[in-house]
């Protein structure tokens, strides 16, 4: 099928920039102390406590260390590596400045993360109206304004605009024009299609396909036998196609805390015990988003308790909010275990899911999570959560 009849309609007229910090909490610590930038800089938990580094700089990159590393192994890589904890606040601070400058080119901005964005400015008119432009003056107004350097990118959609953002990074720009798609994309390695994680990438390699061009050839009816609702996406963004929205009432979609142990827990008793912290971690963290007005009443299904059990309770039912349960055990394999409960969410609900993910491995456990994954309330966004 030609390009051209699924991309000729409105939406491949759009224009989307796609803004992602670079290195963001580094970037903040380096500058605020300028000395941190001559030196590989990790943030992140202490070896000690069997931290891992939350982000690097690129210096620190070259010596293979990246994000979710255990510090540990950062150091042994690097020794002279420097070693920051985070600082939160500071930088939802900074991300917030951010995401005021954007708003001054747009009013439709997506923030993903708090260094991470889209904006669809289609009906912007200055900068004759030319989003490259654009992206070139926000992203010289942020690094002179806030002192930190993002890489965009320029696309007729998100999904282009978020691989272009990180095709010249760091401190990059890059524009896919509607012309361009087409070939851009064939040539495209499979594993950066949206959603696809290492699990289709593989399935898509065994039936001979590694890049878009290969998997243009495999028919649409092939793809949705073999990948159910994602075989369409996978036959729309192998040729360019994305009509997702820019959405500016984005929700969380989850709420998470996890821990990782100074020793090893080694049964499934022992980890059933710090469930109890974790689980009034978990209300604080959804009181606070609650009081943020983060979580509205799209997510009414998941109501602070009494706070002297520290339970959350719920209607569950028809809601589809479930409760998961993550574990990392020593040899750094992780299961997880998600459930939605009808009689709502409770500590007693995650110390059964802990016991039945703890008999999965049956051996010593390093981390827990526990957290809440909402209903999705919105069709486009629940199409794609099945790729997740
Ligand atoms: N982060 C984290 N744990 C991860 C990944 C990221 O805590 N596993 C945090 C630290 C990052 C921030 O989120 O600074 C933004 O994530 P990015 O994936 O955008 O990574 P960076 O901005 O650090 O680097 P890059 O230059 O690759 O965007
Ligand atoms: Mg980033």
């Amino acid at each position: 099928m030609k390009n051209s009849t699924l991309v000729g309609d409105a939406t491949a007229q759009r224009k989307i920039i796609h803004c992602d910090c670079d290195c963001f909490y580094a970037a903040v610590e380096m500058r605020d102390d300028p000395s941190l930038a001559q030196v590989p800089l990790a943030v992140g938990g202490s070896a000690e406590r069997r931290g891992v580094v939350a982000t690097c700089n690129y210096q620190a990159r070259e010596f293979g260390i990246h994000s979710a590393m255990p510090m540990g192994q950062a150091l042994r890589l690097c020794p002279s590596l420097v070693v920051m904890p985070p600082d939160f606040t500071k930088y939802r601070s900074v991300s917030e400045q951010i995401r005021n400058i954007f708003h001054t080119f747009t009013d439709k901005v997506e923030p993903l993360s708090l260094d991470e964005a889209f904006l669809d400015v289609s009906e912007t008119t200055t900068y004759s109206g030319s989003a490259t432009l654009m992206a070139q003056a926000l992203r010289q107004q942020i690094k002179s304004e806030v002192g930190i350097i993002v890489s965009a990118g320029v696309a007729p959609n998100k999904f282009l605009a978020k691989i272009a953002s990180d095709w010249n990074k760091p401190d990059g720009l890059f524009v896919i024009t509607p012309e361009q798609i087409d070939g851009f994309v064939e040539q495209l390695s499979v594993g950066k299609l949206f959603g696809v994680g290492k699990v289709t990438e593989k399935k898509l390699n065994d039936l001979g396909v590694s890049t878009c061009g290969e998997l243009r050839e495999v028919a649409l009816t092939e793809l949705t036998e073999r990948f159910g609702v994602m075989g369409q996406r996978l036959y729309e963004l192998c040729r360019g196609v994305d009509v997702r929205e820019v959405r500016t009432d984005r929700r969380r979609k989850s709420l998470s805390v996890e821990t990782t142990f100074v020793t090893d827990l080694l049964d499934a008793n022992a980890c059933v015990r710090p469930l109890g912290e974790l689980f009034e971690k978990l209300s604080e963290r959804y009181a606070k988003l609650n009081s943020a007005g983060q979580a509205d009443s799209k997510h009414r299904d998941f109501k602070h308790g009494d706070s002297k059990q520290a339970a959350i309770k719920g209607s569950g039912g028809a809601s589809g909010t479930r409760q998961f349960l993550k574990m990392r055990f020593d040899d750094f394999t992780v299961t997880t275990i998600e459930r939605r409960l009808d009689s709502g969410w409770s500590l007693e609900a995650y110390q059964q899911l802990c016991e039945e993910a703890w008999q999965r491995k049956s051996r010593p456990v390093r981390l827990l999570g526990i957290g809440v994954r909402f209903a999705n309330v919105d069709i486009d966004d629940s199409q794609y959560s099945l790729f997740e």
